[in-house]
């Protein structure tokens, strides 16, 4: 623990002492005011249920707000029922907003689309009504494997309009990925597309579909398929139907269906610290209440007129929050962008923010540090003026990043929020609130009003100003996980056993002398590459699976704008040894390596390098000792060897590799 702690700019972070107050324009007419931190404290549950009731419509109204008692699964609002899609589509409809645009929509190619919440109403009652045409009901699983189009979010809201509970998954994820995650949650129907526009081409979908269902038995009937891009796909007669075709043979009109607020809204995979991702379980009423809740107050929201954008991929949890259901709940306009910052040119996103006058950005650390290397020069020939708030998401993110984004992005005006949470919670958890705090770059600051968070030593002791631990979250929150699709005895076991009865959230943290939060990252084997979670397990069991390799290790190295970086380890089986006449970085077996594992998982999680070696550092009882791996990635002299069973492996491995240069 000490030593995942040990992170040497923690010393420079914890002398930060620039803050910068909101301007008294913005404090003034901000959403949230200062009492609400008190408001939430004298009474948390009350606070909670003021929120569901203001923030939502429902159609039984609750009178129970929390029951706890069957720990650590919890009920929010459990006697009350309402409709996700109702709620944020419908209600705007019904007043008088139904001409107000929802979405913006920007492809990569540079065609558009608005969408208002009205044409979004019938758009999302014509999908309900395909599924429910296909035999989908309440309760069934809907696996979606989509781009960055607004099908993607009727897709969703078309699910939780009858109830059914949507499996969206990554459409960077491979056919292999699609094929578990299907597996694993028993999906009736995939809604995929032919494809989407990725770095200015086409780019294919719907053949990993067909790949994925053609891997064994499934409970899959049939494949709705948007068309997009026009290319060219394989058709499997009975199975596959066209989006289009089946939305105009339905009516435009769809009542939703109330369901019980602990019904499953969503299941999203997300890496763990063994192999297989975990279906990671939200219900209904209390998730959708603190994404309201959050979007509205972290950002600030004036639904009549910002123009609100997240970055984020509908298929990682922020998309789910921040793009379909905080954003739709609360009434915005938002825009939705297809394609990749950088194409056709790297000003593409200061560029949109011009063309439509976005107010309200949140993306992750990565973005900024690539858009910092690419120079200021880019952004500096676009107008930003209409920026008024800015948010980060999915990884500290450092003091330089936050300034450069501040000044250069935010014009030295715009307050930054730097939102910490996970899949797990649901929603933003840690933030500071922009009208409120002043902010301190490098620190997500506090606990949002009505959640507690703590940070806590080994023996489960708070640590206190200046102290640093293990983040905690002792007391449960409206969005936080209902389960691990499947399996209880995981739930409980990598959430609730490292403090019985608390929730542990893998991170490392730390208090200032103001009790301010800084998040120093995971303390499991979970890596964090542009703020996407890998597991290391995951990525050796893909290595292992492959003929040529006889063992893998994987670390975390850190990484100048990926955050972290994966550097893989691999000891190759005898006949593949002979095979590759040289077996160093550029290597056709390294090569190979890459590919397969960008096949087995999605080329998110493809090394970055991979070195072969002829020995892993392993203690005597055979652990793989990564933390000297993570040295050698690192380039720093390697540390404390004596509990290794053979202590010259590390001299070969370091030997090997500094000649290895980084691959793409
Ligand atoms: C929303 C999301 C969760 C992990 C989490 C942290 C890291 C996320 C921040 C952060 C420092 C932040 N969900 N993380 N946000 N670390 N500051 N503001 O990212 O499930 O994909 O990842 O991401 O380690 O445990 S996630």
């Amino acid at each position: 623990m000490t030593e995942q702690l040990g992170n040497p700019t923690l010393e420079n972070l914890l002398t930060e002492t620039r803050a910068f107050p909101p301007s008294p324009e913005l404090a003034a007419q901000a959403n949230a005011q200062p009492e609400i931190y008190d408001r939430a404290s004298t009474d948390r549950l009350g606070f909670w249920a003021e929120q569901a009731r203001s923030l939502l419509t429902w159609s039984t109204p609750f009178t129970e707000v929390l029951d706890f008692s069957d720990a650590p699964r919890a009920r929010w609002f459990g006697d009350g029922q309402l409709n996700a899609t109702y709620n944020a589509v419908d209600r705007h409809v019904e007043a008088g907003n139904g001409d107000r645009v929802a979405i913006l929509f920007e492809g990569e190619p540079g065609d558009t689309r608005s969408i208002t919440y009205a044409e979004l109403q019938r758009e999302v009652s014509r999908a309900a009504n395909a599924l429910g045409t296909l035999g989908v009901t309440t309760g069934d699983r809907v696996a979606i494997y989509l781009p960055m189009i607004p099908e993607a979010v009727i897709a969703m809201l078309a699910c939780a309009r009858i109830g059914a509970t949507h499996s969206v998954v990554f459409g960077g994820f491979s056919a292999e990925a699609l094929f578990s995650r299907i597996i694993d949650a028993d999906a009736k129907v995939v809604i995929t597309s032919d494809g989407g526009y990725r770095r200015g081409r086409a780019s294919a979908l719907k053949p990993a579909v067909d790949e994925a269902l053609a891997k064994g038995e499934t409970t899959v009937t049939n494949v709705l398929v948007v068309r997009r891009t026009g290319q060219e796909v394989d058709w499997t007669a009975g199975r596959d139907i066209w989006w289009d075709d089946a939305l105009a043979a339905e009516p435009d009109t769809h009542l939703p269906v109330p369901v019980d607020a602990e019904h499953p809204l969503f299941i999203l995979y997300t890496s763990g610290t063994t192999g297989k991702p975990k279906g990671i379980l939200h219900t209904t009423g209390g998730y959708l209440t603190q994404c309201a809740y959050t979007h509205l107050n972290v950002f600030d929201l004036k639904p009549e007129t910002d123009v609100y954008w997240c970055t984020a991929d509908i298929g990682w949890v922020t998309g789910h929050s921040y793009v379909t259901y905080g954003p739709l709940i609360n009434g915005a306009t938002q825009l939705l962008y297809e394609g990749t910052p950088d194409t056709p040119h790297k000003g593409r996103w200061w560029e949109l923010v011009q063309k439509y006058g976005v107010t309200i950005l949140y993306t992750a650390p990565t973005a900024i540090r690539t858009c910092m290397k690419w120079g200021e020069d880019v952004p500096d020939q676009f107008d930003l003026s209409s920026l008024r708030i800015l948010g980060s998401v999915g990884e500290p993110i450092n003091p330089e990043a936050w300034m450069w984004y501040r000044r250069v992005i935010g014009a030295d005006r715009t307050p930054i929020v730097d939102t910490w949470w996970q899949t797990e919670t649901g929603a933003i958890m840690i933030s500071p609130l922009p009208g409120v705090t002043a902010t301190k770059p490098g620190s997500a600051q506090v606990p949002l009003p009505g959640i507690v968070a703590d940070i806590w030593n080994d023996a489960g002791e708070p640590v206190g100003k200046g102290g640093g631990g293990y983040l905690v979250l002792p007391e449960p929150w409206p969005a936080m996980l209902r389960g691990i699709w499947g399996d209880e005895q995981r739930f409980k076991d990598t959430y609730w056993a490292r403090f019985p009865g608390i929730y542990f959230a893998g991170d490392g943290a730390k208090y200032d002398d103001d009790g301010d939060i800084w998040l120093l990252g995971r303390v499991d084997d979970v890596m964090n590459v542009s703020g996407h979670r890998l597991s290391t397990t995951e990525i050796e069991s893909a290595l292992v699976s492959h003929p040529s390799v006889a063992e893998a290790a994987v670390v975390g190295a850190s990484d100048d704008t990926t955050g972290q970086a994966v550097v893989a380890f691999v000891i190759l089986r005898g006949e593949a040894v002979g095979r590759a006449d040289e077996v160093g970085e550029g290597s056709d077996v390294v090569a190979e390596l890459r590919n397969h594992v960008a096949k087995q998982i999605g080329p998110i999680a493809k090394p970055r390098s991979i070195l072969v070696v002829a020995e892993l550092p392993k203690t005597r009882s055979g652990k793989i000792m990564r933390r000297l791996l993570r040295d050698v990635a690192e380039h720093r002299p390697v540390g404390d060897v004596t509990t290794l069973a053979d202590n010259s492996v590390m001299d070969l491995i370091s030997s090997g590799l500094n000649a290895a240069p980084a691959a793409d």
